[in-house]
């Protein structure tokens, strides 16, 4: 299954993948994930928001468990981030039918799509339509960077758009939904564990900065008369990491637009997208607030005009403890060492789906932490191990 994927999406010089949603390389995942399912007899739905399901038993006899993740990924993004745990979710049900494990639930394996939101800017949109976070007009008005709508993009890929909502009735029939991931830091590589279970993820966010200056001639325009926007923005990094320091928190200039973005064209216009998460909302706010005061000084100052968008949300997740502890429970039985419980910066479908319905994650060791990054790597052992720890779970949850 790995290498069947490896190739899609894949960028022959970074190495990274460039899977975007309704791209052709999300087609090719979204193809492969239907042969999977289809190769195992697994019944193939695809739902209203073009979330991919594979079925064993009867989707409508409630209490399913879930299992699965996402296989779209971020620009140059690494393999593991979100394949692992679809991958991973396949081959735990082969092991399940290896072992002769008897269902007594329906189960399901998912592929939600773009869970990291690379193309219109929102993470998790397939997962928050279902959930109800994502109102169909703000879904529509998604837009990416070449002025396309998402409704254009899905119908271009071939999709209904006007299909797109909520999804209470599919999200009623899920008891459970456990969601595994390559780790993506290094708690699991410190504390010498292959398999972690989480605990929470931090509450986290996407701003837009727009700053708006005066276009001139960069050779003949005097500085004093400049009113140059990539000076505040430049301003504005440097105040985001002073912010995320002060408040033990992380904030991340990523992506930049500038227009006309010309090297002897003083920009009319710097759009810089901030990324902030921190461990509690109160730091997180802190921080925004404390960028956004930075950013409107040093635009003040040059003479530049400011709009501050947020684009994207996520509050803290606290995972349901009676089903993290559940986890636990199958996964301490018989092992010499309780599996290490720990918290996440990154977001996940399962943290938007934990407002819906009991969710819990897996977490597989990665070495170096690395993720978002042709060099995102866990070892083949550690993903052994964390296919046949889904499979303890998955037995234990659903093979009673
Ligand atoms: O950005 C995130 O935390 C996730 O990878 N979408
Ligand atoms: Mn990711
Ligand atoms: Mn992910």
């Amino acid at each position: 299954m790995w290498r069947d994927l490896a190739p899609i999406g894949r960028d022959a010089q970074s190495k990274g993948y460039r899977r975007y949603a309704w791209t052709p390389a999300d087609a090719d995942c979204r193809t492969w994930f239907k042969e999977q399912a289809e190769a195992r007899g697994l019944t193939y739905e695809l739902d209203r928001n073009g979330n991919q399901w594979a079925w064993l038993g009867d989707p409508t006899a409630g209490d399913a468990v879930v299992t699965g993740s996402h296989l779209d990924s971020v620009p140059d993004g690494g393999p593991f981030d979100g394949p692992l745990g679809v991958v991973s979710s396949f081959a735990a049900l082969d092991e399940l039918r290896r072992r002769g494990a008897q269902f007594t639930k329906p189960l399901a394996i998912t592929n939600f799509g773009d869970e990291e939101g690379a193309r219109f800017g929102l993470a998790c949109v397939g997962s928050r339509l279902a959930a109800g976070q994502l109102t169909v007009p703000a879904a529509r008005r998604l837009r990416d960077a070449d002025g396309v709508t998402l409704p254009e993009a899905m119908e271009r890929a071939g999709y209904d758009p006007t299909a797109i909502g909520p999804d209470p009735e599919r999200l009623a029939r899920i008891g459970a939904f456990v969601e595994l991931h390559v780790e993506q830091g290094r708690a699991l590589d410190l504390s010498g564990d292959p398999v972690g279970i989480a605990s929470a993820i931090w509450p986290h966010g996407r701003w837009r900065f727009d700053f708006a200056g005066e276009a001139n001639h960069a050779g003949t325009t005097r500085l004093v008369d400049r009113r140059d926007p990539m000076l505040p923005y430049a301003e504005t990094v440097l105040a985001a990491r002073r912010e995320a320091e002060l408040a033990r928190a992380v904030a991340t200039f990523g992506k930049i637009a500038v227009e006309p973005n010309g090297v002897n064209a003083i920009p009319s216009l710097v759009r810089g997208w901030l990324d902030s998460r921190a461990a509690d909302q109160e730091s997180l706010d802190q921080v925004v607030a404390g960028v956004e005061k930075a950013a409107r000084e040093h635009a003040e100052r040059h003479g530049v005009d400011l709009t501050v968008v947020r684009e994207s949300f996520t509050p803290v997740v606290e995972f349901e403890h009676a089903l993290r502890d559940e986890l636990a429970a199958i996964l301490g039985a018989g092992a010499e060492r309780r599996v290490p419980v720990l918290g996440t910066g990154a977001g996940h479908d399962a943290g938007i789906l934990s407002g819906s319905i009991p969710t819990a994650m897996l977490f597989v060791r990665n070495p170096t932490g690395v993720s978002h990054s042709p060099a995102e790597f866990a070892a083949e052992d550690d993903c052994v191990a964390g296919v046949l720890a889904l499979a303890d779970v998955l037995e234990g949850l659903a093979c009673r």
